[in-house]
Formats: C-alpha cells, sequence, structure tokens
C-alpha cells in the first residue's frame, strides 16, 4: 500500500513517518512537503534512508505539482498534515493560513477524487470547538460539539473539515477526520510552549506565559496521536469523526513548572507577558467515540512524556540550535519584544 503523507517534514508529519516505518514496515510512504519555516528535512534524516519512503517538495495548493504526484504514485491513503500549525502567526498573517489550510485541503481532495483514493484523512484540531470556560470542568468537546472558532487558525482548520464532509456528501469522497487536543514530544518547533519553555530556559532566557498561565490545555505524547490516525486511516468508519485526547489537562503554569522542574532551573525565569489576543480558555476533548469503536488508549502519561521529551531536547540540541540560529531568531524578537 501507498500512504501520501502531507507535511511530513513538520512536527507530527515526521513522528508519523516513523510510527508507518515501525508498524507497517511493508508500506511505502511518500511525503510531500513545502519546506516552510517550519519544515526541516533534518527530522526525516533517518526516513531518507528506507527504500520505502520518497520525500517530494512541493506546495500541497500546487495543483500541477499534486497531481503529477498522484500520478506517479496512485497512492491508497492521503494523510493531510501540512499546515500552517502556529495561532500567533495567524494573528500576524491570516491570508497564508487560509490558502494552505483550506485551499491546499481543496486541491488535495480534487486529485484524491481524480485518482480514487481509498481513503482521504484530514489532520484537524480540537481548536475547531473553540474553547470552555475554566470554571465548568465537567464539560468537554465531543464529536457533536459545534464549530465555534476564535484565531484565524482555527478558522481556517474548521472550514476544511467542512470541507471535507462537503467532499464526503457531495462527491461521496472516502474521508475520515481526527480532531486531537495538543500535541508535544520530539521534533516539535521551538515557537510552540513546551519546546519554547525547554529550549530558553536551558539557555538560562525568561520564559514568557500569556496572561496569567491560567489557560488549560489538554496534552497528548505525540506517539499517541499517530497510533490513532492511524488506526483511524486503516479502520475508522468512512466520513467519521473521532475527537484523540487523552484526559491530561494542565494549565500553562503547570506545564511550564513541570519543564522547570525537569530541568532544575529556578521559577524566577518565569515572565508574564501580555496576552494573545482571543486566546482560548480551555480545551478538553471527550476521547470516548475512537475508544469504544477502535480500542484506542493513550499509552503515555504526562509525566513519562514529559521526561521523555526533556531528554529528547537534552540528546538533540543541534537540531534545535540549528534552528534558533536560522530565520526563527527574528521571529522571536518581532513576536515577543514589545510584549
Ligand atoms: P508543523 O507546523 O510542525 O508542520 C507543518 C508542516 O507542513 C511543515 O513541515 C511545513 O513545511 C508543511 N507545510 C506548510 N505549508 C505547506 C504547504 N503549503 N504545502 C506543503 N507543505 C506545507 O505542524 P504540526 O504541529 O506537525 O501539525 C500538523 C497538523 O496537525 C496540522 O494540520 C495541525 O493543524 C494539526 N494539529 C496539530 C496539533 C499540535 O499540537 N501540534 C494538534 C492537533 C492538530
Ligand atoms: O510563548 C508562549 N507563551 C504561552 O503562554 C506560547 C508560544 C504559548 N503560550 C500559551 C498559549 C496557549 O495557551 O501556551 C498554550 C499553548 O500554546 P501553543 O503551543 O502555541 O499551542 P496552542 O495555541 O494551544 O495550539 C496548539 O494545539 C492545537 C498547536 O499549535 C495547534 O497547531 C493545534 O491545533
Amino acid at each position: 500500500m501507498t500512504i501520501l503523507v502531507t507535511g511530513g517534514a513538520g512536527f507530527i508529519g515526521s513522528n508519523f513517518i516513523y510510527y508507518e516505518f515501525e508498524h507497517h514496515p511493508e508500506d511505502r510512504v511518500v511525503c510531500i512537503d513545502k519546506l516552510t519555516y517550519a519544515g526541516n528535512l533534518a527530522n526525516l534524516e533517518e526516513a531518507l534512508k528506507n527504500d520505502h519512503f520518497r520525500f517530494v517538495r512541493a506546495d500541497i495548493t500546487d495543483r500541477e505539482a499534486v497531481e503529477r504526484l498522484f500520478e506517479e504514485e496512485k497512492p491508497d491513503i492521503v494523510v493531510n498534515f501540512a499546515a500552517e500549525s502556529h495561532v500567533d502567526r495567524s494573528v500576524e498573517d491570516p491570508g497564508l493560513f487560509l490558502r494552505t489550510n483550506i485551499l491546499g485541503t481543496q486541491t488535495l481532495m480534487d486529485a484524491s477524487r481524480k485518482y480514487g483514493v481509498k481513503r482521504y484523512h484530514q489532520v484537524s484540531t480540537d481548536e475547531v470547538y473553540g474553547d470552555l470556560p475554566l470554571d465548568r470542568p465537567d464539560l468537554f468537546f465531543t464529536e457533536t460539539t459545534p464549530i465555534h472558532t476564535s484565531s484565524p487558525y482555527s478558522a481556517s482548520k474548521a472550514s476544511a473539515d467542512l470541507l471535507v464532509l462537503a467532499y464526503a456528501r457531495t462527491f461521496g469522497l472516502p474521508v475520515s477526520i481526527t480532531r486531537c487536543s495538543n500535541n508535544y514530544g520530539p521534533y516539535h518547533f521551538p515557537e510552540k510552549l513546551i519546546p519554547l519553555m525547554i529550549t530558553r530556559a536551558l539557555a538560562d532566557e525568561s520564559l514568557p506565559v500569556y496572561g496569567n498561565g491560567e489557560n488549560v490545555r489538554d496534552w497528548l505524547y505525540v506517539e499517541d496521536h499517530c497510533a490513532a490516525i492511524d488506526l483511524v486511516m486503516r479502520k475508522g468508519r468512512e466520513g467519521e469523526i473521532y475527537n484523540v485526547g487523552g484526559h491530561n489537562e494542565r494549565t500553562n503554569l503547570q506545564v511550564v513548572k513541570t519543564v522547570l522542574k525537569e530541568l532544575g532551573k529556578p521559577e524566577s525565569l518565569i515572565t508574564f507577558v501580555r496576552d494573545r489576543p482571543g486566546h482560548d480558555q480551555r480545551y478538553a476533548i471527550d476521547p470516548t467515540k475512537i475508544h469504544e469503536e477502535l480500542g484506542w488508549l493513550p499509552t503515555t502519561d504526562f509525566d513519562t512524556g514529559m521526561r521523555k521529551t526533556v531528554a529528547w531536547y537534552l540528546d538533540n540540541r543541534k537540531w534545535w540550535q540549528d534552528i534558533l540560529a536560522g530565520e526563527y531568531q527574528n521571529y522571536y524578537q518581532h513576536m515577543y519584544s514589545n510584549r
């Protein structure tokens, strides 16, 4: 079987490619990635040595390039990870998010229709449901929670989801969607909360916590997300949405303090900065459906996952130091200098 993975040079996509090689070594994996600032071929160094792997640098909104690749590879399954994924950047430049996240999805689905793929899987997010209030810990997102987005990023992801469901209903495209909570683990780009805090704490730099740090995220170790996607794209029911999360809610402040404790760094590094505009309060996933239908359960608890993640950043300093030495340096200045 040939699996086309889009955005495979990013955080979750690269972890997913390694998951596939480990669990389905008989399958061929083709990766298409534009290599934006978030895409990094170093993530795929090991994959590139595998005979069952091909990497193609292209933009998912480039119809000609996408169709050429489908013509050459005739993929059985398409898994779409490719996206602009950082909420703060979507506040700076919404247009880019709409192009990649919505029109890119359309381009991939048009090619999937033309070449008769057996399953088009959309990697979506819990952010499409908006947020939950902090004083209602009894509430969780289910697959029937109405879409209610807050940022240009989440609006673009929700728009893509609606388009996926429309292609299923109108054209009979065999689709599935997973909506996952916040991931963490190896290859996480150091603009996101956990890797940003690890890499800055290691340099004894201030740790910018937005607002009062009481916003809650539901954290899932990336390998558990990969297992869920693998299960849904192979065995999940066509046309269905599956929420993915492991009931691992933490305030941002708790997460940052966990990082500091793991690294043996002082809490005095924490600095409260101006809040993110439209900042979602709390995300919390109810994963009952994927558990009951497909038997999925997370296998890595938060403490173990954080230990593994911090160890990975300590063992792979060159990976993130190369990123910090590049264009990303300007990004930090631009986004945080006036906070
Ligand atoms: P990421 O930013 O680390 O990686 C995105 C990848 O997509 C990069 O390799 C980038 O080069 C590529 N890409 C971007 N625009 C492209 C384009 N136009 N054409 C081809 N490639 C392009 O993102 P991530 O954190 O790995 O997220 C992957 C997917 O999972 C996204 O769709 C995101 O919305 C979703 N998701 C992420 C999380 C999370 O916590 N990170 C949680 C739930 C869902
Ligand atoms: O410097 C920071 N300080 C801070 O307090 C950063 C970068 C973040 N935060 C806060 C904002 C959020 O409440 O930490 C929380 C997590 O922030 P991000 O890492 O930017 O993630 P989030 O906005 O929750 O979105 C992530 O999860 C859902 C991914 O980036 C999305 O792609 C995914 O869909």
